[in-house]
């Protein structure tokens, strides 16, 4: 290569557009998780041997899957038993949320099982991308459909009975609410119906309406102040990197990718999960007084997101990402594999009018800087998302999404019996089935700090509101709402099933 062709090159990376974010719920379970007992139901471990590959004929191998059970509501011996999904981070417990409302006042079993690869319920003693092969929603309904038969035996035994089922209903969040709708579209014969609460059915490339709610969600005066603060930062990284990254607690950072991606999640962690005043008052308040804009989101970061929200820095650190160690923080590498190879979600920033960063016109095609071994540098078109999947898992991951919405069906999801729930703020909701169809109910939760599983979670989410309490709501009417409508639907459920002679149709 001609060397200003390479200078030009150079220069392009510290301008260059990288775009896009996925906030990974995991980190939200993360900090439920490290919430005080009392947030929990249970956090007993059972454990039952598990088949690795549910698609192969030939191989048999299995492993030790981590699941909980709480009894104390339980109607023996025919009460219902409500399966709440664990979804992409490690499942320490039950938490204590709305579902344990529901839980008492239908005399339910509440049973839940960690998904294979996350915690403890790894097949494997390293996480190389060779051994994620078995990680996949489609094993993790076939390891849903085999427990839940497991464990209706294991009741029967206990009961001292056989040939007898109780009513399951399912119960998901976000990734865990699309495995929810999925498993009873997949599974409608083991159980009576599925609440999907901000279930993200459906699998996207481009996710550009992300953006574009956050924006909506923010209002006019405070994604002014977001688009302001991105367009200074920008500038920043091009004219002191080092210095701009420090100010952010984010000089670990040395992808510029990575920095304005983990930027980019702060702001939507605010909208996402029912605080969104934490970010737009300080901001709007600087934007009007002339305040450094740049500083006031800095404080918002490192105090809030960083701070009292709990997210570790190295979870948009990409070298971090490789590390094939089982950790407490290998959720981060787990569920960028199944970004990477599934769902995507890659949130890009529209063309126009966007709030996380979008300067240059590279839409398409970003820069990449390789460093080998003898640390000559490289260039490439990229996109940041498909060079992070190669970066971090190796060549020829991508995430067919195509395929993923044949086989699920998308928002054009062929179900019956499930219940799609969506907070009004939250930005996934674009990827869930937000009208409803016959016999698949959607309700849409409106108000000012309504989010994501905000009908299980109340608002805020962080730290966990026990038993989903929404006074904190701005409108807790607008939950109440939808959370009667839910147990209608549960009750009418629960009732169809009965009649059906057998316990499930
Ligand atoms: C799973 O199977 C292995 C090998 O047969 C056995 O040693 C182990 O106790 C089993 N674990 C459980 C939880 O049943
Ligand atoms: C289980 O049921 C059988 C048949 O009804 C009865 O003979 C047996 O004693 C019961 N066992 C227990 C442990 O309750
Ligand atoms: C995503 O957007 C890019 C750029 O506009 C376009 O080239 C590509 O075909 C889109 N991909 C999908 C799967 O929609
Ligand atoms: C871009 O967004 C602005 C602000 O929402 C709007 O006024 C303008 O019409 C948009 N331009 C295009 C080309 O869509
Ligand atoms: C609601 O907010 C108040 C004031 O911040 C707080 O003290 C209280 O614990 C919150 N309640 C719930 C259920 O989160
Ligand atoms: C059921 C329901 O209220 N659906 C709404 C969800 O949000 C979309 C987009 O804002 C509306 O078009 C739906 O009517």
């Amino acid at each position: 290569m001609k060397v200003s062709l390479l200078l030009s090159l150079f220069f392009l990376i510290f301008i260059s557009h990288y775009y896009g974010i996925i906030i990974v719920e995991s980190r939200m379970l993360h900090l439920m998780n490290h919430g005080s007992s009392s947030k929990y139901l249970t956090k007993q471990e059972l454990w039952f041997n598990q088949t690795l590959d549910h698609f192969s004929p030939i191989d048999h191998r299995q492993f030790e899957q981590r699941y909980y059970e709480f009894l104390d509501y339980f109607r023996v011996p025919d009460g219902p038993i409500f399966l709440k999904i664990c979804g992409e981070s490690s499942c320490n417990g039950i938490p204590n949320d709305y579902t344990s409302v529901l839980a008492k006042k239908f005399g339910a079993a509440v049973v839940s099982l960690e998904h294979r690869y996350y915690g403890k319920s790894s097949p494997f003693k390293t996480l190389a991308t060779g051994n994620l092969k078995y990680l996949s929603s489609k094993q993790a309904l076939f390891d849903l459909a085999v427990f839940r038969e497991y464990y209706q035996g294991s009741l029967n035994t206990k009961l001292n009975r056989s040939n007898v089922d109780n009513p399951w209903i399912v119960f998901g969040v976000s990734y865990s609410g699309a495995l929810s709708a999925w498993f009873r579209l997949k599974f409608p014969h083991l159980t009576c119906g599925s609440l999907a609460s901000s279930a993200v059915v459906l699998a996207v490339y481009n996710f550009t309406d992300f953006d574009k709610q956050i924006g909506e969600s923010a209002g006019p005066d405070c994604k002014a102040a977001l688009q302001e603060t991105t367009k200074l930062v920008d500038e920043k990284l091009v004219s002191d990197r080092t210095a701009v990254k420090t100010l952010f607690g984010a000089a670990e950072l040395k992808n510029d990718g990575d920095f304005l991606y983990f930027l980019a999640d702060a702001a939507v962690t605010a909208f996402q999960y029912g605080n969104p005043d934490v970010l737009c008052t300080p901001l709007v308040e600087a934007k009007k007084t002339g305040k450094n804009l740049v500083d006031a989101y800095a404080s918002y970061v490192k105090d809030y997101y960083l701070g009292s929200f709990g997210v570790g820095i190295q979870t948009y650190n990409q070298q971090h990402l490789k590390s094939t160690a089982l950790s407490e923080d290998s959720a981060d590498r787990l569920w960028w594999f199944q970004v990477c190879t599934e769902v995507a979600y890659f949130q890009i920033a529209p063309l126009n009018d966007s709030i996380r960063s979008s300067k240059v016109d590279t839409r398409h095609f970003c820069l990449s800087l390789i460093h080998t071994r003898n640390l000559i540098l490289l260039f490439q078109f990229c996109r940041y998302h498909l060079d992070l999947c190669k970066n971090v898992f190796g060549e020829g991951i991508y995430p067919d999404v195509d395929a993923t919405n044949i086989y699920y069906g998308g928002t054009k999801i062929a179900g019956s019996k499930i219940v799609f729930t969506n907070g009004s703020q939250d930005p996934w909701r674009h990827a869930s089935k937000q009208t409803s169809s016959p016999d698949m109910p959607s309700y849409i939760i409106s108000c000012h700090n309504c989010g994501h599983g905000t009908d299980l979670r109340g608002c805020p989410q962080a730290p966990l509101s026990l038993e989903g309490n929404a006074q904190n709501c701005s409108s807790p009417d607008a939950v109440q709402k939808v959370r009667q409508q839910i147990i209608e639907n549960i009750d009418l459920w629960l009732s169809e099933c009965q009649d059906s002679g057998r316990s499930y149709i």
